[in-house]
Order: structure tokens, then sequence, then C-alpha cells
């Protein structure tokens, strides 16, 4: 068949694969996220229920007016200078506040200005999406120093908002930051800090309601750990390291070495991670604490596209041909596979790695 024509033709075709990666978005918990867990006895500043009073409100730093002072302003923040808890009347929000009674209040001067901070107990990692908003209030009646919110790691911004949003008087509006962070980033294992604070020094103050932080987590391969404790030979209890994610149903937990045997447990989930390990049977003979093991969740079922060549050898119908490839337009070639051609061409797919920057041509045989 030396002396025939052949013609290659190539496309790129989309080819799609399974076990690609999905995420899914969770909430990191907050401490005190919308300020309302200041509770007191102190009947001047607080109700019968121990909550606020309107227009009443905490301080860190002094204790005059319809304040107080407390190293406890704001339970689960950490402060500086003029800033605390409030329960705002409807002369500073006539439309309330955005979530529950209080917010916190943070005051600047033209001489000092206060901070709030808090430190959790996530820490960053790579290839996620961290997204942190707050409310933010400009109350009427006072002048309003615009805002500044802003996730901190080691002490060095990682991401800041200052003053994009603009925020009318006797409102709050939300002001958001978004970071994802690449593996060889510095602050990859550091605790995640939130920062409130004021961008200027600047009269007169500035609330803060409904802090939120939310991370996307890729659903696949997350597995739950944990690490069991004994006592007198005995599994006392299994206390959760990581509880994973993307599980459906609870996983078997497997309890191996140690030098015992009996033990057994049972894992119990929240949501889609495993919330609580029980112990059912304690075993004996343990002289150092098993380990533990957690069946892997289920792989989600998503989809990858690529890029694959998709090759038609046209010549006379019946004939052979050879296909060959090479990594450069002028060779060398090499066969990449034999085709019998059919009456409306054939068509070949080559999915095979570092197709897409192979050349290809068909040669009669
Ligand atoms: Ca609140």
């Amino acid at each position: 068949m030396k002396g025939c024509v052949f013609f290659l033709s190539a496309v790129f075709a989309f080819s799609q694969l399974l076990a690609g990666e999905a995420a899914t978005t969770v909430s990191l918990p907050v401490a005190n996220p919308s300020f309302e867990a200041l509770t007191g006895t102190n009947l001047i500043h607080f109700d019968a229920d121990g909550h606020l009073r309107d227009g009443h409100y905490s301080a860190f730093d002094f204790a005059t007016g319809t304040g107080f002072n407390s190293t406890r302003a704001i339970p689960g923040w950490s402060g500086g200078g003029a800033a605390g808890t409030f329960n705002p009347s409807a002369t500073e929000f006539p439309r309330g506040v955005t979530d529950g009674n209080n917010t916190a209040w943070i005051n600047a001067s033209f001489f000092a200005k206060g901070q709030l901070t808090q430190t959790l107990p996530d820490r960053f990692l790579a290839d996620r999406t961290y997204r942190l908003s707050v409310d933010v209030g400009a109350p009427a009646g006072l002048g309003f120093p615009g805002y500044f919110i802003g996730l901190y790691a080691n002490g060095r911004a990682v991401a800041t908002d200052t003053n994009s949003v603009t925020v009318a008087k006797g409102r709050f509006a939300t002001a958001t930051v978004v970071v994802n962070l690449s593996a060889d980033s510095p602050f990859i294992g550091a605790p995640i800090e939130i920062r409130l604070g004021l961008p200027d020094l600047k009269p007169d103050q500035t609330d803060f309601d409904n802090v939120r932080l939310t991370v996307d987590r890729l659903t696949v391969g997350e597995t739950a750990t944990a690490v069991a404790t004994i006592t007198a030979g005995f599994v006392s209890g299994i206390k959760i390291t990581s509880g994973g994610l993307g599980y459906t149903n609870e996983p078997v937990v497997t309890l191996s070495g140690g030098g015992g045997s009996g033990a057994s447990a049972k894992a119990i989930l929240a949501g889609d991670t495993v919330a609580t390990i029980v112990v059912l049977t304690a075993g004996s003979g343990y002289s150092t604490a098993p380990t533990v093991v957690i069946e892997a969740p289920p792989k989600a079922l998503s989809v990858r596209l690529r890029w694959v060549p998709e090759l038609t050898v046209e010549g006379p119908a019946g004939s052979q041909a050879r296909v060959e490839s090479a990594t450069g337009p002028t060779g060398p070639w090499t066969t990449w596979t034999n085709v019998t051609v059919g009456s409306k061409g054939t068509v070949l797919v080559d999915l095979s790695p570092g197709s897409v920057t192979r050349f290809y041509r068909s040669v009669a045989e």
C-alpha cells in the first residue's frame, strides 16, 4: 500500500475524569461572635436576666458615665484602649443592631484608639479560601472614624480591609476580607487571629457586630484522627484530634496495639465530621495507649476536565496506516499506533500522559 495518501487531522477534545476536588464551606468557631456573651449582676448596668441594659456598655479602660471597668469587657476578645461591649439604644441605631442586642464599640480620640483581637484554635491551611465578614456600624450623633478589619498570623497582616465599605450614620454595613494561601506561605500552620479596629486617630466611635469566619475545605480525603488514653490497663477515653470531613455514615473505629485486647469504640457524627468517639468496651491488659484508626470518608463524586488530542486518519478504506508521534514538529518520529482506515476515516484519541504537547503524523504502510 505504499504510495497511498493518508490525511491526519487533530482536534483537542475534553476528557472527563472522576475523583476531582470539590469544596464545601464551613464556619470556623469564633468566641462571642455577636458580642452577646457579657453578663453581670450589677443592676445599674444589667437587667434582671443579667444582660446589658439599653444604652449601657462595658469598657476595658475606664469607669465613667454609664460604663464600668471590666477586665472581661468582651468575653473571648482581648482589647486595648477604649473598647468594650455596648447595647445601643434607638438613638444610635434606630433600626437596631444586625444580630442580637449588643455590639462591640471602639472609640478613638486625637490621642488614642482602641482595638479588639481574638486568636482562634484553627490554623491557616494551604489552598483554602478564608472569608472574614464583620458588620460595621456608625452610631448616629457621633463622629465616625472609619473601620479596620483583618486576618493576622504571628502578628503580621494576612488580609485586611480599611474603609472600603461605606457606612451610613445610624446604620451597619458588612465588610469582608478574603484570602487563599499557597503552600509556601509563611502563614501556613499559624493560628488565625482576627483584629477589629480604627484606622486613624479621629473621633468618635465605630461599632462592630456579627463576626463570621468561613473556610472552603476540600471534601475529599479528610480522615478523622484520634488518640486513646488508658487507665490501669483499660482504655478510658478517646480524644479526637481532627474531626475530618465528608463523612456520610459513622465510620468504623478500630483500636490496635498497646499490648492489650478487647477494647472497642463507636464514632458519632455532627454534620459530616466526627464529633465524639465513645468507648464501648474498655478491654484489658493495655500497657500503652492503642492506636485509634478511623475509617476514611467516602470520596466525593466530582468531575475534572482535561484536554486530549483526537486524531482522524483518512485514506482508502481498508488500507493500513501507521500513526507516529514526536515531541517536536521535526521528530524524531516513533510509532504510536497502527490503524486500518474505515470508510469514513478512523478516529483515535490519545489519553496517555503528555499527549497535549505531542506532534502526530500518518504514514502509509
Ligand atoms: Ca450582636
